[in-house]
Order: structure tokens, then C-alpha cells, then sequence
């Protein structure tokens, strides 16, 4: 299901697209398998709120190397940020069931410090999303008024970073709910600000947000960040490349992880730029 000039137009107006099919039932299954076998308990540093192996993933295990290659939302991706394409990002959202955990209202741009503001995220359902097991809800045109105030949010429940939530006052009945079958893919803009609720179903709610950037997108702080080109070329080099894993946690793959994320822990609290949003 091709993204088409008309649905680039929507997305750079609303700062989104609802969910569309790109994978089939058999690939999410698949995928859905091998996150709940790898991701499906958190492996914890004791500092950050995230886990370490629900964070670039597809640095880590093959799954999500093949993942974030899908050639159906590299199409898509295409489409609104042009053909040549590195993946920056990856988290696995993984909501267990009945978990009080939630995401406060934010701009994914708050904690990547990237100019331009061209990221674009992909979130792939690997299970059904929906209000009562804690979709995402999203907040259209929000992208249109730059970055964004945040603070952080103290609640440990909140499973950003750091927990920044926006300190605009916010009117929650204007967000719109992406409702999402397993092999959704939705996409929103790094600006366009959104939450998800506690995950009140008997059952985890699990979906994969892939950031991807066009390469001359750079990192605005002093810190040299990782990513992987995906598609076409990198003119740039604004970025050390990535190497893909061979086996599910292989040593290679775990010290080329280690390094890549305590990198970009290190430029997502310090960025001077972000002084004032953190
Ligand atoms: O999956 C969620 O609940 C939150 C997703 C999110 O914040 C993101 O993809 O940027």
C-alpha cells in the first residue's frame, strides 16, 4: 500500500499518517515471536528508565535488523523524507498487560537534538493497539509550532528517558486515537507531539518505533552518534556507521550495542541546545 502524493501532502499538513498494512499477519506474528523472546524481559542499567535491550534493537538481534530494512516502510519512508535513508532510532514499546505504565505527551525531537526537523517516525503494531491496551494518541498539526518546552515527569510509570512531557497545556479530547492491527505501520513527525495510556487488557501491547532520518540530518550536540544507512547513500558521514548482527546477542553485537547506546545516553542529557527543554 504505497504512500501517494496526496497522503505525503496530509502527513506534512497533520503531522502524521493513521496505521496502514505494510507487513503481513505472518511477518508481525514472526516479528512478535522473536521481540517477546529477546525484549520480553527488560534488561535494566540500574540509571536509565529504559531498557537497554528495548533500544536499538536491531543493533542486538537480527529480528530487528531485518525490521527496520522492511523494503514495504523503507517505501513509505520514501515517501516523506526521500530516498536515501538511515535508521538513528529504534524502541521497543512494550506495554505488558495490565502494566500502569504510560507515555506523557511529547516531541520525539525533545531527546534526539537532530536539525532540520525532518525525523520521521515509524511505530509497527506487533500486536493490536487500541484505547484499552494503550495506543498512541496524537495530537494533529501539533508539529507546525517548532520544538516544544518539556519537563521532566518524576513518575516512574512514565516510560520515556527521562519522562519529558510538553509543558503547553494541552487539549487531550483534540488527539486522535491510531488504532492498529498487528503489521500496522503508522508514521509521525519528530515534532508532532502524542502519549499512550496504561495498558488496561489482559494481554501486552507491543509495538517497534523506528526514527528514521534523511542523511543530512545532523546531531546538534559535541557528542559523534551511530546510525545505519538503510537505503540509497549517505553523502553526509554525519553519522559512524552500524554493524547488523549475525546472531540473536552475539559478543560483536553486544559491545557495537554497548557503545552505540552509552553514546547516545551521553547526547540525549546533554545536548546545550536542550538545556532549556530538559
Ligand atoms: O508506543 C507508545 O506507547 C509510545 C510511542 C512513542 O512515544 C513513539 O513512538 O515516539
Amino acid at each position: 500500500m504505497p504512500v501517494t502524493a496526496a497522503e505525503s501532502a496530509a502527513y506534512r499538513l497533520e503531522g502524521y499518517l493513521p496505521g496502514r498494512p505494510l507487513l503481513t499477519e505472518a511477518e508481525a506474528t514472526r516479528y512478535r515471536d522473536a521481540c517477546i523472546r529477546t525484549c520480553g524481559e527488560p534488561m535494566k542499567d540500574g540509571v536509565h528508565r529504559q531498557a537497554s535491550n528495548r533500544v536499538k534493537p536491531y543493533i542486538l538481534y537480527p529480528w530487528a535488523a531485518e525490521l527496520v530494512r522492511n523494503p514495504r516502510i523503507l517505501d513509505a519512508v520514501e515517501a516523506l523524507i526521500g530516498p536515501d535513508i538511515l535508521t538513528f532510532h529504534t524502541t521497543v514499546w512494550f506495554k505488558d498487560a495490565n502494566s500502569p505504565n504510560f507515555v506523557p505527551w511529547h516531541q520525539d525531537a525533545t531527546y534526539f537534538g537532530l536539525a532540520p526537523f525532518e525525523h520521521v517516525t515509524a511505530w509497527v503494531a506487533l500486536t493490536p493497539s487500541t484505547p484499552e491496551n494503550g495506543c498512541v494518541r496524537i495530537l494533529p498539526r501539533s508539529h507546525t509550532n517548532g520544538q516544544r518546552g518539556h519537563r521532566d515527569e518524576r513518575d516512574q510509570r512514565a516510560m520515556l528517558s527521562r519522562g519529558q512531557t510538553v509543558t503547553d497545556p494541552i487539549d487531550d479530547a483534540a488527539g486522535v486515537d491510531l488504532l492498529m492491527r498487528p503489521g500496522d505501520v503508522s508514521f509521525h513527525h519528530t515534532l508532532a507531539m502524542h502519549r499512550s495510556a496504561p495498558n488496561r487488557s489482559d494481554a501486552p501491547r507491543i509495538g517497534v518505533g523506528v526514527s528514521y532520518i534523511p542523511p543530512h540530518v545532523a546531531h546538534i550536540g559535541k557528542t559523534r552518534l551511530s546510525a545505519t544507512l538503510v537505503r540509497g547513500t549517505d553523502r553526509f558521514g554525519h553519522f559512524d556507521p552500524e554493524p547488523r548482527p549475525t546472531a540473536d546477542a552475539d559478543p560483536a553485537a553486544v559491545a557495537a550495542h554497548a557503545d552505540a547506546l552509552g553514546r547516545f545516553w551521553v547526547a540525549s542529557e546533554s545536548i546545550p541546545e536542550m538545556a532549556h527543554i530538559h
